[in-house]
């Protein structure tokens, strides 16, 4: 044994894969409405910045501008049934599971129509009808939890699968490694997906792991594991469809590692280049040019697509993502009275 490490290697080279996706066999229809969902993520994280930006939001925010096409990839595969956990930076596995702009936006500004009644903020998110089953900012905090719904549905035989989105920084947590070792002797029907950014807060992978390919610890498993360009949607949906389709029919849990980068700092709107070690404007402009919408966009023009159709849909996603500002404006602050709500357990519930 020679104690060598595998490494991303052109996965995580910014001026590897710019051109456009490669459409595989993907309708016209589907990829037009996967990119209509990463537009309304981006166009909806932009305006939260706007309103961050201009001190009107309560909480911290995370954003998941740059990163939109591991989550809508994945909810490609997933239904209201299942149950999909995330962590700080979940926007965007709230909205591409189906969740609402409208309470998204409300739950930013802390109004009682937010989708956790106002409650939480932008890392407390929860969509029951859409089987995004929370968001918590406790790093790692989740994975068990995902873990667990799939020993749920195991036990139900209801074919459900779990689904934990975490990061690289995340994996350095002893929880993961306990839950991807249970998930794999109890072959439980759960997906982990990794969206490695390269970054924990402002420290680069290179500073904290041996190596920047983070698949090696569901390898290790014996985990089925899949190593993508996670800014390629349509790359993203194949690898999700094989492994959730092999978690329903009782094969096991799977692992994605979705290679991808943030536009923006580690929290808050800027893109806080000069607080990040090794992170500069050079790399952050390399990276855009990997933009996974551009990229879709490209291809369904390169396929013959007529540029009304698609920007049809992005300016639908625009459209509903500023009507969702204007509402949550408007939207009530939840009352006094509801302060101890959901604070212990068997009092003062208002659901
Ligand atoms: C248990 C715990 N430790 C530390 C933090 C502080 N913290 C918040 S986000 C973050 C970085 C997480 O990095 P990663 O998992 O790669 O996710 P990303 O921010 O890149 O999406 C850290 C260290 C926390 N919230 N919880
Ligand atoms: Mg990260």
């Amino acid at each position: 044994m020679n104690g060598s490490l595998t490494h991303l290697g052109a996965l995580a080279d910014p001026a590897a894969f710019t051109g456009p996706v490669d459409l595989q066999n993907t309708p016209d229809e589907t990829a037009l409405a996967m990119l209509e969902r990463m537009a309304l993520i981006r166009r909806t994280e932009e305006q939260i910045a706007e309103m961050d930006q201009a001190g009107e939001v309560n909480c911290p925010c995370h954003y998941a501008i740059g990163q939109e096409a591991t989550a809508v990839g994945v909810a490609q595969h997933l239904r209201p049934t299942d149950r999909g956990f995330g962590a700080h930076r979940s926007h965007s596995h709230y909205l591409a599971s189906g969740g609402s702009v409208d309470k998204l936006m409300a739950e930013v500004l802390g109004r009682d129509t937010g989708a956790s009644r106002g409650m939480g903020g932008s890392m407390h998110l929860y969509g029951a009808d859409t089987g995004f089953a929370g968001s918590v900012p406790i790093v790692a905090g989740t994975v068990p939890l995902a873990v667990g719904a799939g020993l749920a549905a195991k036990l139900d035989g209801s074919g459900d699968v779990g689904v934990a989105y975490f990061g690289d920084g995340a994996c350095e947590e002893g929880v993961v490694h306990e839950s991807l070792n249970l998930a794999a002797v109890m072959r439980l029907p759960v997906l982990f997906v990794v969206e490695n950014n390269l970054y924990s807060s402002h420290l680069d992978i290179h500073l904290r792991q041996p190596s920047d390919r983070v698949a090696r610890f569901a390898e290790s498993h014996g985990i089925v594991t899949h190593v993508v360009d996670g800014n390629d949607v349509v790359e993203v949906a194949r690898v999700a469809g094989e492994l959730i389709g092999r978690a329903r029919a009782g094969e096991g849990p799977g692992f994605i590692e979705a290679v991808t980068y943030r536009w923006r700092g580690h929290v808050g709107p800027d893109e806080n280049i000069d607080v990040g070690l090794r992170r500069s404007a050079e790399e952050v402009a390399a990276w855009k040019k990997r933009d996974p919408i551009a990229r879709l966009r490209a291809a369904l023009e390169t396929r013959g697509l007529a540029a009304a159709d698609i920007d049809g849909r992005l300016d639908a996603a625009e459209q509903a993502a500023k009507a969702a500002r204007e509402k949550a404006y408007d939207a009530p602050w939840p009352p006094q009275s509801a302060l101890l709500d959901h604070v212990y357990a068997g009092q003062g519930d208002r659901s």
